[in-house]
């Protein structure tokens, strides 16, 4: 309160929060009177929610898990379900087995996409047995994904021509284009004035594996693309979305079994909170509903994403941080930077499960407040609470903690924002935060009153599973500005601009198989061959080769834009092509600068990082 402008005040939360708490966050910062919500999804899905909704007029997944059945085809594009998402697996593996073709899209060689071991097979168990994944194994250069979508949409329409010129059909949906979509016209002169040559060069694939996987597209009924952070984190992540829309729509791949889109989500309700709430860019909807509820003016002016957040931190124009969950200074890139700009804050609040590294960056005064895990029971006034969540295919359903709490004192989130929010605004706009804290249902209602897609929230949350909301996509139903889907020409073929200097190599950031996200639990990467350490990087042979270097050499691996340096790294010979190369997050951050990052969805370059390899002095 002691702060002149509310705009001084940051509030991220990480995707963990359910619907209720998130519900409760953004009521709270809105009635304080500022949009800024720095939230995880800026570092991760944004290129979706932003890309998605422009085109499809809303940036959420299409499919349901029953879509996995019906589909003829799925396209894999940079993500890596066997560590990240492994009930995927299930579902990749049942699709394999029924002949369904899988084409994947990945740098690197991922083992799990290449063949997985199911652990619920007994017969695979047992007899070391696995079953094939992919298809079509493309291993693109990083960062060669809009070329590589340009090639196949290439090589559809080149299929069209013939069948055309042969007296068919052709190959395109007509009908769905004619109905539902507009802007074809400018996408295929673009795809027709684009040259092979320069596509083959950005993905770094050939033009016949582009044709192969066009005939794979064109010749299914139905296709999925999945795909997930090697799409998105890139300067052009938001357009690179877009291509994957685009292929999609040319056979009508939205609204029928088992076609559609399916970007994979992060944490438990990065997803949730976004629909209830969390946003920088305040939607119409939400502000109507907040004024017709509570009766008062939500600020409208857009708040700060992420990067935006910790720019204004690190530059003393935002003084107070309050973080619900999260690990943000080092879960951003140039942590240098974001660690400085933490300390620099008059205050920091963390409402947290767990310890971690950006507690420990000491603003002038610290405030940590430990909360309930979802499993954990929460007992309030009313008796014990559930809250739900949104899972990536738009299903809410309700959890109910059960396990003993760690100590009477440690209270819930819900609990902990609402006492926050009437501790900073006492009775101001009459918003009954008592009343939701001692009962979730209250909040729950709430939220249906804002939100009328939560319609009959709490009885629908009695059905096993859950409810499904509103998906517009999934029925043909497009909120765009034209109303229809829309087409999207991104003029050009790259998702980061390409350097010059055949020294630079472009480095990619990854999970390894133990992590989940900044939490390290240990130090094997098992489906890479990587075991007991993290300081390693990924190179091609020949790339090693012509700097005079084998696995296991020592080496520094430096920024190409920045001063930044990871001293003492030990190379490892990797199946990944010429002039790419990987290591992990977040050690790996330090070599992003803040300012590389997606303008259109703020999405931080994590995965094109441009990185000079030398052999390290300090092992000469
Ligand atoms: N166990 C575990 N599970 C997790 C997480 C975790 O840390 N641990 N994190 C959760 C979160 S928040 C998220 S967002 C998801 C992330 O799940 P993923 O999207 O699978 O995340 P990454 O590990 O970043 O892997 C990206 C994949 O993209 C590939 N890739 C890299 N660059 C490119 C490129 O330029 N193009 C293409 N086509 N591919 C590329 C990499 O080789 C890798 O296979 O997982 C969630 N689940
Ligand atoms: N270089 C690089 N950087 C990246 C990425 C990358 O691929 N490469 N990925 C980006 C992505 S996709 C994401 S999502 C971000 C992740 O960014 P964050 O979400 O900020 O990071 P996490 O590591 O998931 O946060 C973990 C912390 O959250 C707290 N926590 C866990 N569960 C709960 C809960 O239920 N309630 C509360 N209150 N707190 C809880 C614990 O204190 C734990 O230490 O990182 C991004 N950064
Ligand atoms: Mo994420």
């Amino acid at each position: 309160n002691a702060l002149p402008d509310p705009n001084m005040a940051e509030f991220y939360p990480s995707g963990r929060a359910s619907n209720e708490a998130a519900f409760l966050f953004q009521l709270f910062v809105r009635a304080y009177g500022t949009n800024n919500f720095p939230d995880c999804s800026n570092m991760c899905h944004e290129a979706t929610s932003v890309g998605l909704a422009q085109v499809i007029g809303l940036g959420k997944a299409s499919v349901t898990l029953e879509d996995f059945d019906h589909a003829d085809a799925i396209f894999s594009i940079g993500h890596n379900p066997g560590t990240n998402h492994p009930r995927m697996m299930a579902t990749l593996r049942e699709v394999s087995k029924r002949g369904a073709p899988i084409v994947v899209f990945n740098p690197l060689k991922e083992r799990a996409l290449e063949r997985f071991a199911s652990p619920q097979s007994p017969v695979e168990m047992a007899t070391l047995t696995s079953t094939p994944i992919a298809s079509n194994y493309l291993q693109l250069k990083i960062g060669g994904d809009i070329a590589a979508l340009k090639g196949v949409m290439k090589a559809v329409i080149a299929l069209d021509d013939a069948d055309l010129a042969a007296g068919g059909d052709g190959v395109l949906d007509r009908e769905f284009l004619a109905e539902h979509t507009i802007g074809i016209e400018n996408m295929i002169a673009d795809l027709r004035a684009c040259p092979w040559e320069e596509i083959e060069a950005a993905s770094g694939l050939m033009r016949a594996q582009l044709e192969h996987a066009g005939q794979i597209y064109a010749k299914a009924r139905s296709v999925i693309v999945c795909y997930g952070m090697g799409v998105t984190q890139h300067s052009q992540g938001t357009a690179a979305v877009q291509q994957i829309s685009n292929l999609l729509l040319l056979r009508g791949n939205y609204g029928r079994p088992g076609a559609g889109i399916c970007p994979l989500r992060g944490h438990s309700n990065v997803q949730g909170d976004r629909t209830v709430g969390i946003d920088e860019k305040a939607p119409a909807h939400l502000c109507e509903g907040i004024r017709r509820v509570y009766g008062f003016e939500p600020p409208v002016a857009h708040g700060h994403d992420a990067v935006a957040a910790m720019q204004a931190m690190a530059e003393g124009r935002s003084k107070v941080m309050v973080c619900l969950g999260g690990n943000l200074a080092v879960a951003m890139s140039d942590p240098a930077r974001s660690f400085a700009a933490v300390r620099g804050l008059d205050l920091a609040v963390h409402v947290a499960t767990k310890l971690n590294r950006s507690h420990l960056l000491l603003a002038k005064e610290n405030i940590l407040l430990p909360c309930l895990g979802r499993t954990e029971l929460d007992m309030q006034a009313s008796g014990p609470q559930s809250v739900t969540v949104e899972d990536t295919m738009s299903m809410v359903h309700a959890s109910t903690g059960k396990l003993p709490p760690p100590s009477e004192h440690v209270r819930s989130e819900p609990w902990i924002v609402a006492s926050l929010a009437r501790a900073v605004l006492g009775d101001r706009f009459a918003i009954p935060w008592q009343a939701y804290a001692d009962d979730y249902s209250l909040i729950r209602d709430a939220i249906a009153q804002v939100l009328p897609a939560f319609h009959d929230y709490n009885e629908r949350i009695r059905t096993p599973g859950g409810f499904r909301l509103p998906v517009g996509p999934s029925e043909r139903l497009w909120k765009t500005p034209s109303g229809k889907a829309e087409f999207r020409v991104f003029a050009g073929l790259h998702a980061e601009a390409a350097n010059p200097d055949p020294e630079v190599l472009t480095l990619t950031t990854l999970r390894s198989h133990d992590q989940y996200n900044t939490t390290i639990y240990g130090l094997d990467d098992r489906y890479r061959g990587v075991f007991g350490r993290r300081d390693v990087i990924f190179m091609n042979p020949d790339d090693l080769a012509a700097r005079g270097l084998v696995t296991g050499d020592v080496v520094d691996v430096s920024s190409a834009v920045s001063d930044a340096v990871l001293a003492g790294y030990s190379v490892v010979s990797y199946n990944i092509p010429r002039g790419c190369a990987a290591a992990y997050y977040p050690e790996a951050n330090v070599l992003i600068p803040l300012s590389r990052h997606d303008k259109t969805s703020g999405t931080p370059s994590y995965k094109s990082v441009p990185v000079r390899i030398s052999r390290s002095p300090a092992a000469a």
